[in-house]
């Protein structure tokens, strides 16, 4: 059993579309141009880093884009549909694998199988047509017995995958206390993880209800920008790192995690220290915890490093001997300038590497392959006039056809 991370490649696509209201980073670089080849490679970058740690990496692909096939169920397509419209067939967003799924490992299901159930993400329109092609790739990716793969819940049940469910555990092979948080509606911004469809995987995936958990996000973090719960908090093994007002009730959730797990280590960030603002600007919490020979390592976004309070804080913790042994920093600044630091663009599967299709994992020879692949094709800007371009939506579309033919995955075309 080793805990995998799926990366979303970025697509060409790429683009700053302020397409998600909640969201500051993308609200506020709404309309700028992107560097759509440079993101993609930001992201591999990150990969190799992972690799040099001793993880074992996997990736999820590109979907088509303009998603042609959404803008026919809207009896239009892409030349008729306004600007708006287009941004919302066009976009990247499936490149945030946090958000294609919730995946509950085999030691904690009942039929000892690795379930995942995929996103419905209905909230936002331009989230809520990747469904079925992240479903595609799970089926294949993940084919082996071992797993069981699900459809999404349906609407209007609103569930964004892994961005809110945590999984604490003695080791990733030990049956686990899964944590479903949730948002409530009426707030300043939309809460998109709604308990029934949190309720409704826990079912699916035949969970042991006494070792599952549904905790309420603080309306606070909802509204200071924390659209998905991993924007302030995140958990590794026995290792919750969370901000002071990540969840509405901390101190039950708290009772609640050294009741089922007594060794668990909870690493909570104050207020006092790091004020929430900074946390959500700098996203220190959508970093990811990893387990290594070393022990916790945080990869944190290079944005911790320049925000004067969480870099303070990480020194301070590390000199203090705390929980997190090492923070290596990663800079994907064009994913985190639409609200994507590390930890939105991964999928954690705790899977034995043997079952998964060895076409979605990569080693450091595959990867400067996909790099030469991505500095061939990638479009190195997209301006916001240029969205109607049809120069440039067959560039994304061969971009993303030199990829699949290079990885032997044609069939997802
Ligand atoms: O859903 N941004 C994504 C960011 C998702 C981050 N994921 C996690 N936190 N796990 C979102 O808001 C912006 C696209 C645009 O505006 O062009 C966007 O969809």
């Amino acid at each position: 059993m080793r805990e995998i991370n799926f990366d979303g490649l970025i697509g060409a696509s790429h683009n700053y579309a302020g397409l998600s209201p909640g969201n500051l980073a993308a609200t506020r670089n709404a309309g700028h141009s992107s560097r759509p080849r440079a993101a993609a490679l930001q992201g591999i970058d990150k990969m190799r880093a992972n690799l040099a740690l001793g993880l074992v990496q996997g990736i999820l692909l590109p979907h088509p884009r303009p998603d042609h096939g959404w803008l026919r169920t809207l009896s239009t397509d892409y030349t008729g549909a306004d600007r708006h419209l287009q941004a919302q067939a066009l976009s990247a967003s499936p490149m945030w694998a946090a958000n294609a799924a919730t995946v509950s490992p085999a030691p904690d299901t009942r039929d000892g199988r690795c379930h995942l159930t995929v996103a419905n993400l209905v909230t936002m329109p331009h989230r809520s047509h990747e469904w079925p092609h992240t479903l595609a790739q799970l089926r294949l990716a993940f084919a082996h017995p071992a797993f069981a793969i699900h459809a999404p819940v349906p609407a209007p049940f609103g569930d964004e995958g892994a961005a809110n469910h945590m999984r604490l555990c003695a080791d990733h092979g030990a049956p686990g206390v899964e944590v479903f948080v949730y948002g409530r509606a009426g707030g300043r911004f939309p809460a998109r993880q709604h308990r029934e469809a949190c309720a409704a995987i826990a079912r699916a995936h035949r969970l042991d209800p006494a070792r599952t958990l549904f905790v309420e996000q603080s309306e606070r973090a909802i509204a200071a920008g924390a659209f998905h719960n991993d924007v302030v908090a995140v958990a590794d093994g026995p290792v919750l790192f969370a901000h002071e007002h990540a969840f509405a009730d901390p101190a039950r959730f708290h009772d609640d995690l050294r009741r089922l797990l007594p060794h668990v280590e909870i690493v909570e960030v104050p207020a006092a220290e790091v004020p929430l603002e900074d946390a959500i600007a700098s996203y220190l919490f959508n970093a990811q915890l990893v387990s290594t020979e070393d022990g916790p390592t945080l990869i944190a976004p290079e944005e911790t490093r320049t925000t004067a309070s969480t870099w303070s804080w990480l020194e301070r913790h590390r000199g203090g001997n705390g929980a997190i042994r090492r923070v290596r920093v990663v800079d994907v600044r064009e994913s985190m300038a639409n609200g994507g630091g590390p930890a939105c663009l991964r999928l954690r599967v705790v899977c034995d590497p043997a079952t998964v299709d060895p076409r979605f994992l990569v080693d450091a020879a595959k990867l400067d392959r996909l790099s030469a692949i991505v500095e061939r094709h990638w479009p190195d800007t997209i301006d916001p006039d240029a969205i109607g371009d049809p120069a440039l939506l067959t560039r994304i579309a061969s971009a993303r056809a030199a990829l699949l033919n290079a990885l032997d995955l044609d069939e997802l075309a």
